[in-house]
């Protein structure tokens, strides 16, 4: 009799139920010469057992309700999956077949239509139960199967769920890292396809926004120490600090011991939904390694009455809540006469009068009821179908002819029509429950594992995720109520490398992820003004970097100008020059009847001077900044300056005893051949940016390299020529030998001058190339005016009375004399 409420004029329909209660099946017998059993399962699970009584408990809610159901009883059969594939399988096959079901898998009312199977638990499991179900479109509500793959109704058309789909999950998971800027995380995965897909669908979308995956690792599934010791030395030496698991509990706990045994601390912990409440894993001792964990919680509920419910089971009702009891309370044997038969029970038997309230067992613990929730939710969900199927009005049903199931007998197809269309409120929590495409909303809490002062881990809701939620207000996290690993107050970070700062790339590493790079700076000339830039930016061409390399800077503008220290003395030099030859000049003038100036051609002399007037001058038009007159007249200027003054030499240097237009002549070619140069190919000023990186040099580009060379080698044949005529003149006239040597001195002056400035010049960079070239115009100008000129000027000032007839006449040679 179900639960002694049942009526016996009622109908009756039986729901199915699957629940992994035990953790594996026993190691198999591998001798094959003797007819193989179905294995037994081991590994007792308290949270799971509590999920199986719950839903006897909506059963035993629902049969009680009046207005839910109210001509029929609800009856159950329970398989236990023992989290294996094969429990599953061989659970649906023999609900399917009504056959005499194995110990402990139990039944409550035979004979009675099957309604729906309620489970089977982890996602591989219901995949491989789906798929049969589905054969027979008989309906599966799934309490805790998550997996994305299932929400294909191509290949699970009858499979509902009242867990959220773990794409959501995954997604929530994603933002989570990505909110916390943590590039570079581990991941962990069950070699399930919970795992699996979950871990995928995640590693997609992070991977998508740049975050770089440290390591992936997948737990075993059947006890291998090897490959846990495998997974925390990968833990241990990898710099990631953020890891994120997708695994049940049970496959993830021998990892935790492994590594609690390793002191691993130091890291953040992202749980999926499976674990992230877990007795299992938070036992004594986790604090340090997992404190300050993140994870995903399923909504949770109250459901009053369900603890008195769980408190109050009768051990000796079946097999499981026999096992259950035994290994709560440590005990064995006893069946239920026996040990009320017997008064005093022997030590190690169970009395049946053990006290569940008083044992802290995660069986009877009804503050994290999610998963129970979504049990709860699931038999509810069944039971609104068949109400919805019950209370239809014959002629207007939703079937052929507008007709009705008869809720005694009905197809499994019709049940699916009512369950994919139920819409009801869940008892307490009011919560609406419908399915689009068999999926419910995701919804999510986002729970930290805080450490208490005794060492205990309380679960504190620090946010949510809500997937109906527009895009951006999808997750809402507290940040400040979060407590991290060992009590840190900030957030974890979790880089391969830290980012590059302005004035640096990014360098990939070869092999390694692209979150792994070093931090090259940029080089001469070009900057990142963004942190962790991919390419340096070369500057344009009037700029140039600054030492930090983040901003282009206007490259300084070079030109000897007229104001600096230098630019004075040369202006100041020349002009002292320029004052020195006038001033010459003067004293010629005022002399110009006597003998001494009377001796050479006065005419050639003032021209001399004029020429020398001209080269000091043209040498304050190469200062300045360059612009197209000054271009022009500068090498012009000098080249005229210096023809004239090579020819007046020339002239007056008695070898040859040429008329003055004749000695004035080279000068008037070396116009001409200027002015060709000046029409054809000006010189004209410019921008000079390759000579020098952080300069710009403004300097006169000289038109044609043809012109300047002509122009100026003219002036050395000249210079030759009046070196070679004055050398000779030194020998022809006795009184003119003391002139001659002064001329041939200050040629040589001349050529001294020219030919180290050629090496100077060649040498020097930017604008002191026009200061060494103004220098070797003036040094050049005084020495031809110092020898030419000053012995003279030294007869006509100081010792005018040497300046007579007598002493220019020509004496004669002290060797003949
Ligand atoms: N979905 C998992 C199994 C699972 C589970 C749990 C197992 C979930 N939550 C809690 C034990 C305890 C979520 C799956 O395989 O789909």
């Amino acid at each position: 009799n179900l639960n002694g409420y049942r009526n016996i004029d009622k109908k009756q329909v039986v729901v199915g139920g699957m629940f992994p209660v035990h953790r594996r099946i026993a190691s198999a017998n591998t001798n094959s010469s003797s007819v193989p059993l179905s294995l037994g399962c081991e590994g007792f699970n308290f949270r799971t057992f509590r999920w199986t009584q719950t839903m006897l408990f909506a059963i035993d809610e629902i049969n009680k309700r009046t207005d839910l159901l109210p001509d029929t009883d609800l009856g159950y059969v329970i398989y236990d999956s023992c989290f294996t594939i094969s429990k599953a399988v061989e659970g649906t096959l023999t609900y399917l077949t009504g056959q005499e079901e194995a110990v402990p898998n139990y039944r409550c009312g035979t004979g009675a239509p099957l309604a729906a199977l309620v489970g089977a638990g982890g996602s591989d499991l219901s995949i491989a139960t789906a798929r049969i179900l589905g054969l027979y479109y008989f309906p599966q509500v799934s309490y805790s199967s998550s997996c994305s793959v299932l929400d294909s109704k191509f290949q699970f058309p009858t499979f509902l769920r009242t867990i959220p789909n773990d794409v959501y999950q995954s997604e929530a998971m994603a933002r989570l890292v990505l909110h916390f800027g943590w590039t570079w995380v581990g991941t962990i995965a069950a070699d399930d396809d919970y795992g699996k897909y979950g871990i995928k669908a995640f590693k997609e979308q992070v991977e998508e926004a740049g975050v770089c995956i440290s390591f992936s690792e997948t737990l075993p599934k059947v006890s291998s120490p090897e490959d846990i010791q495998r997974i925390v030395e990968t833990v241990v030496e990898s710099t990631a600090k953020i890891i994120v698991v997708f695994s049940s509990d049970v496959d993830l706990s021998p990892l935790i011991q492994e590594l609690i045994q390793h002191n691993v601390t130091n890291r953040t912990w992202i749980a999926s939904e499976a674990w992230v409440t877990s007795a299992l894993i938070n036992q004594p001792g986790v604090s340090s390694l997992l404190g300050g964990t993140l994870g995903f919680g399923l909504k949770r509920a109250e459901i009053p009455g369900l603890q008195r419910h769980l408190l109050n089971i009768d051990p000796y009702s079946n097999p499981l809540t026999e096992e259950f009891w035994e290994t709560a309370f440590n005990c064995t044997g006893g069946n239920a006469s026996l040990s009320r038969a017997v008064r005093g029970v022997p030590e190690g038997l169970c009395s049946g009068q053990e006290s569940l309230g008083k044992l802290n067992n995660t069986y009877s613990d009804v503050t994290q009821l999610r998963i129970t929730y979504s049990v709860y939710k699931a038999v509810y969900t069944v039971a609104h179908a068949l109400h919805n199927m019950e209370i239809c009005e014959p002629g207007q049903g939703p079937f052929n002819n507008n007709s009705c199931a008869d809720i005694t007998k009905f197809e499994p197809w019709q049940l699916m029509y009512y369950l994919k269309n139920v819409w009801f409120h869940v008892p307490h929590t009011k919560e609406p429950l419908f399915f689009l495409d068999g999926d419910v909303d995701g919804y999510y809490d986002i729970i930290n594992w805080q450490v208490k002062g005794d060492g205990e881990i309380s679960y504190v809701t620090i946010g949510r995720f809500n997937s109906t939620a527009a895009p951006d207000a999808m997750m809402t996290i507290n940040n400040a109520s979060i407590v991290w690993n060992n009590d840190e107050l900030e957030t974890p970070r979790s880089v391969c490398s830290e980012s590059c700062q302005p004035g640096t790339r990014k360098g990939i590493r070869q092999g390694e992820p692209v979150c792994c790079f070093d931090c090259i700076p940029c080089a001469d000339g070009e900057i990142s003004n963004a942190t962790d830039a991919r390419e340096c930016i070369q500057c344009t061409e009037d700029y140039w970097s600054n030492a930090a390399r983040d901003t282009c800077v206007p490259k300084t503008i070079e030109f000897l100008d007229f104001s600096e220290p230098l630019g004075i003395t040369l202006i100041v030099i020349s002009a002292v020059g320029a004052l020195i030859t006038l001033a010459v000049g003067m004293v010629f003038l005022v002399n110009l009847g006597t003998p001494l100036v009377r001796a050479n051609d006065p005419i050639l002399s003032f021209s001399l001077l004029f020429s020398l007037v001209v080269t000091f001058l043209s040498s304050i038009v190469f200062l300045g900044e360059p612009q197209p007159w000054s271009c022009m007249t500068s090498q012009v200027g000098l080249a005229l300056g210096f023809s004239l003054c090579l020819s007046s030499i020339m002239g007056g240097s008695k070898s040859l005893s040429l008329s003055l237009s004749l000695t004035l002549s080279p000068t008037l070619i070396q116009a001409v051949a200027c002015t060709v140069w000046l029409v054809i190919l000006p010189p004209h000023p410019v921008k000079n940016t390759a000579a020098q990186n952080i300069k710009i040099i403004l300097e006169c580009d000289q038109g044609s390299v043809v012109f300047i060379c002509c122009v100026f080698g003219y002036d050395i044949l000249l210079a030759l020529l009046a070196f070679v005529f004055s050398f000779i003149a030194r020998k022809l006239e006795d009184n003119f030998r003391y002139e001659a040597k002064c001329l041939t001195f200050g040629m040589l002056v001349f050529f001294i001058v020219w030919s180290s400035f050629v090496p100077a010049y060649l040498s020097t960079r930017g604008k002191f190339m026009v200061a060494v070239q103004i220098f070797a115009i003036l040094a050049s100008s005084f020495g031809l005016l110092a020898c030419i000129f000053l012995p003279k000027c030294y007869v006509l000032l100081v010792k005018p009375e040497f300046n007579t007839e007598d002493m220019m006449r020509p004496r004669s040679k002290p060797r003949d004399g």
